[in-house]
């Protein structure tokens, strides 16, 4: 294939030409803004949107509020990273990576900052002790997939989703590449699938809920209409783990939190209390 561009010797930030999501990104970091984040009356804050990223940590806390850990009540105040809102001083005071999600756990003496999804599920499951095994090889085991999330997601979504799905122009070798490494991935979830019940083992944990949002809802049609073109159905052993999941009341009610997008049924922009998502779980057809 041709190759059309010519990097220069000093690459210089270039505003035009770039869609919506390529332009809410600058080659620095830290706030543009002064605004303060809002603060409710739970000793847990989340700050973030229903992305995959985001799904992770409130499927994660409605699991915890669903055994009747009522300690996991939260706030959860919607980040719209469209409109730069994750810029904000406020936001970078506790994330200085300005991604969403991030949290905030005022339960101690000292506020605690966490950020980072996978941090976030550590901090939550090691501090209610559920969904990660306190020791041995099951533990191991749980952090060996969340760490697998951690470092493949970023192909599917920053790569293959933001080729495929987002941008405005579809070039061949970024889809051919990324469809590639979407597709190797897929297959080693699948093997390991066909082994055992959940990702790390016979247990559910932290690493299904780090994972279900992106494959998960890869398979299950939910992520950039790709079924197709990546032949979905073909993974049965994530098929089958998928479906079993997306049962699950605390996955059902955990998606549906600072989302603002899709049908109407769906999204929760801001959650205080369970009654918030009761209400729109009332209007699913
Ligand atoms: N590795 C991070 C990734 C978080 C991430 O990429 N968040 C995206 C939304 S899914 C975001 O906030 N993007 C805003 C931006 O890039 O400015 C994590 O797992 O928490």
């Amino acid at each position: 294939m041709k190759n059309e561009y010519t990097p220069p010797k000093v690459w210089v930030h270039n505003t035009d030409g770039g869609n919506k999501w390529a332009n809410i990104n600058r080659p620095v970091s830290g706030a543009t803004h002064e605004q303060a984040l809002p603060v409710g009356e739970h000793a847990l804050q989340l700050y973030s949107l229903g992305t995959p990223n985001g799904q992770k940590v409130t499927i994660l806390l409605e699991e915890l509020l669903a055994l009747g850990i009522k300690e996991a009540e939260y706030d959860a105040y919607l980040i719209n990273i469209g409109e730069a809102e994750q810029f904000s001083s406020g936001f970078v005071g506790v994330n200085p990576n300005s991604k969403i999600p991030a949290l905030v756990d005022k339960s101690g003496d000292d506020d605690v900052n966490v950020f980072e999804s996978a941090s976030i599920l550590v901090h939550l499951a090691e501090k209610f002790g559920q969904f990660l095994p306190k020791e041995g090889a099951g533990r191991t085991q749980t952090f060996n997939w969340l760490f697998w999330a951690q470092g493949s997601a970023p192909f599917l979504g920053g790569g293959f989703g933001h080729f495929y799905a987002y941008a405005d122009e579809k070039f061949e070798y970024p889809i051919n590449r990324f469809a590639m490494e979407a597709k190797r991935q897929l297959d080693v979830l699948d093997k390991q699938l066909a082994q055992h019940t959940y990702v790390a083992g016979e247990e559910y944990s932290i690493a299904d809920m780090a994972i279900w949002p992106w494959y998960g809802n890869l398979v299950l049609g939910k992520l950039y209409d790709a079924g197709e073109f990546l032949q979905v159905e073909s993974y049965t052993h994530i098929m089958r783990w998928a479906t079993m999941i997306a049962e699950r009341e605390g996955v059902q009610r955990g998606r549906l939190v600072n989302r603002s997008f899709g049908e109407e049924w769906e999204q929760v922009p801001e959650r205080h209390s369970a009654a918030d998502i009761d209400a729109v779980l009332k209007l699913k057809p």
